[in-house]
């Protein structure tokens, strides 16, 4: 039977963190000033098909110059925490050598305007917005990035570091592995499954260096990786390989190196609902050293969750709930329940922040109205509260996003705001789901309707 919320309002811990989250090239536009080197975003953008309606970066939502009232609209909201991501070619134009005093600058003043208004901020420091340069060198299929994405932690840890902030090493090593390396829908373009596997251990080995470098720094805060979880049901119980393949590769393929150490066996290879990538060769990229790297123990884990799968059992994944205008997205709000157990029950404990989760608007919708956003947001809402009283280590919740802004390949025509945006004077307005949210935050509990 569906689970019921009790009637009285479910509260949530004292301490718990309430945020809005964006990433840099969804949110910032300016992709041409102070010094910023070109990204894979750019380069994927140039080419009109890419991209629903030929959009790109600009101008967006233009936060590099709204940020300071964007703050403040996050102020009115009470919002406790903001996750935003740093474009790494406006630090390093070319992913490499000298620092740009411009970019670091604008952070710094980022990050101030959060911390004056009592705002933690929480930074991502790769949402999939590559210097085209690393990628001219082979990117993320490339060993060497790993290195350099590193030194680029470095700088960052060393700029800003002095503040109180949660830091997130890589946004979704799947998601850009996959879509960007084997599906070729989201930029480097590629459609090569042997390419997203070697994404897959290089950003992964990317974020085990980051970490080393956060500990040997001395920022301040705390420190994870941001890991999109799905859970993959099988639709016949008698049959649940497939759905234990496709597990094994949206799922433990990032969570047991990060956690446990070691690769999951059956996520790469030629097996239904896996990565159909060589997995000889992908073993073959794996040096002496490298997993102890990636397990180097993380103050939080951070998790984005959107819905979930069925999964045939040919490994094929199927509809078995609602889906929004993301059509990927099989709306189920126990799902969020079921992914924070399993971490309960299949890992080592590990504070838990939920840094994603949310819905888009039906098209086409420019809207303030959003009662359906209310209602995803309310039941996912109970079903976090519902995991802390099964003794889930939940520590906060962050809702994507605070604006409207650049959906990858979707463009602008898929708004997953709380706070609209008219693109064409880029201003704000709050939609029904930002004063719920509000409503939420200044009663810390949710209630049943
Ligand atoms: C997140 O990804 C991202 O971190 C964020 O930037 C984004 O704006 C937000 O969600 C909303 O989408 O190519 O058809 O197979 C969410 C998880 C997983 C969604 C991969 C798209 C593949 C679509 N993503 N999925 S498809």
């Amino acid at each position: 039977a569906p689970w019921k919320p009790p009637a009285d309002p479910m509260p949530f811990p004292p301490d718990y963190v309430w945020g809005t989250a964006t990433s840099a090239y969804q949110a910032e536009g300016a992709t041409d000033v102070d010094g910023r080197g070109p990204s894979i975003w750019d380069t994927f953008a140039a080419v009109k098909r890419n991209i629903r309606g030929g959009a790109n970066g600009e101008p967006g939502a233009d936060q590099y110059r709204r940020y300071e009232s964007d703050a403040d609209l996050m102020s009115d909201l009470g919002v406790g925490a903001y996750r935003f991501s740093i474009s790494w070619s406006r630090i390093q134009p070319t992913g490499s050598g000298p620092v740009n005093q411009a970019g670091v600058d604008h952070y710094r003043a980022l990050v101030e305007a959060l911390v004056r208004r009592g705002i933690r901020p929480a930074i991502t420091l790769f949402h999939w917005d590559l210097p085209q340069a690393l990628q001219d060198a082979g990117g993320w299929r490339n060993r060497e990035t790993a290195a350099r994405f590193a030194e680029y932690a470095r700088i960052a840890f060393d700029a800003f570091g002095d503040v109180e902030a949660d830091w997130f090493t890589i946004n979704e090593a799947k998601t850009h592995a996959f879509v960007g390396h084997w599906f070729g829908v989201h930029a480097p373009g590629l459609t090569d499954p042997d390419a997203a596997a070697a994404a897959v251990h290089h950003q992964l080995l990317a974020h085990g260096l980051a970490v080393q470098a956060f500990r040997a720094s001395r920022a301040k805060g705390r420190i994870g990786i941001a890991l999109n979880l799905l859970p993959a049901y099988p639709t016949d119980p008698d049959a649940t390989g497939g759905a234990e393949r496709v597990d094994a590769s949206e799922n433990r393929l990032f969570l047991d190196p990060v956690l446990l150490g070691s690769y999951p066996s059956d996520a790469i290879g030629p097996y239904p609902g896996s990565l159909p990538a060589d997995a000889t060769a992908f073993e073959a990229l794996q040096l002496p050293g490298d997993l102890e790297v990636i397990s180097e123990p993380c103050d939080l884990l951070a998790i984005q969750y959107y819905g979930v799968t069925g999964v045939d059992p040919n490994g094929n994944t199927v509809e078995i709930a609602p889906t929004s205008a993301a059509t990927w997205q099989q709306i189920r709000a126990e799902g969020l329940y079921d992914v924070l157990t399993r971490l309960r029950d299949d890992y080592p404990p590990i504070p838990i922040l939920i840094t994603e989760n949310g819905m888009p608007d039906p098209l086409p919708a420019v809207t303030i109205d959003d009662p359906y956003r209310v209602d995803y947001l309310r039941t996912h809402f109970q079903q976090a509260a519902r995991a802390i009283d099964d003794g889930v280590p939940l520590i906060g919740h962050f809702v994507w996003s605070l604006l409207d802004n650049f959906e990858w390949a979707e463009g602008y025509a898929q708004r997953w705001g709380i706070v609209a945006v008219d693109f064409t004077t880029q201003e704000r307005m709050p939609k029904a789901s930002a004063g719920f949210f509000s409503d939420v935050i200044a009663a810390n509990a949710v209630s049943p309707a």
